[in-house]
């Protein structure tokens, strides 16, 4: 099998998508982090976008974590989705229920967070119940 290094920051989500189908798919890879902030001259070299993750295959580097899962998925064994066309449909559309039926959490309440305080403002009685500009063109400073 080719030799993989995944290109990484420790906490990109899309570089935890390519480490997570890594993982389930039993491949052995090597992950090297990058500081985002101050981006090696090796790694802006290879990199298209300047972004993580990046997989090295070889002399080849690919990145978008998708194109990444997908290239993976098709090269390497333990498929990730059941290769039988009705399984693999059904498990679509299972992932597409979670996401529209249990996944939306919609907050019934929401307590607005205190931003500044002042003692001497006057003209707006918030309550923590209130939107925090209600009434905002009657917002005074008392002398
Ligand atoms: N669409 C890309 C997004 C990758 C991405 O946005 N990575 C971020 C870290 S989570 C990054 O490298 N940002 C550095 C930058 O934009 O300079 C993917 O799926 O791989």
């Amino acid at each position: 099998m080719a030799d993989f290094t995944l290109v990484s920051h420790d906490l990109c989500p899309y570089v935890q998508r390519a480490a997570i189908a890594l993982a389930e798919k039993g491949v052995g890879f090597r992950r090297v982090n990058v500081d985002l902030s101050d981006k090696p001259d090796w790694f802006r070299a290879i990199s298209p976008l300047g972004k993580v993750p990046l997989l090295r295959v070889g002399n080849d580097v690919l990145f978008e974590s998708a194109a990444i899962v997908e290239y993976l998925e098709e090269t390497t064994p333990h498929p990730l989705h059941p290769l039988d066309p009705i399984k693999r449909a059904a498990l679509f559309i299972k992932m597409n229920d979670l996401v529209i039926q249990n996944a939306v959490v919609i907050p019934v309440l929401w307590r607005n967070g205190v931003s500044a305080s002042t003692a001497k403002l006057r003209g707006m009685d918030l309550s923590g119940w209130d939107s925090t500009f209600w009434r905002l063109p009657y917002w005074h400073r008392q002398a």
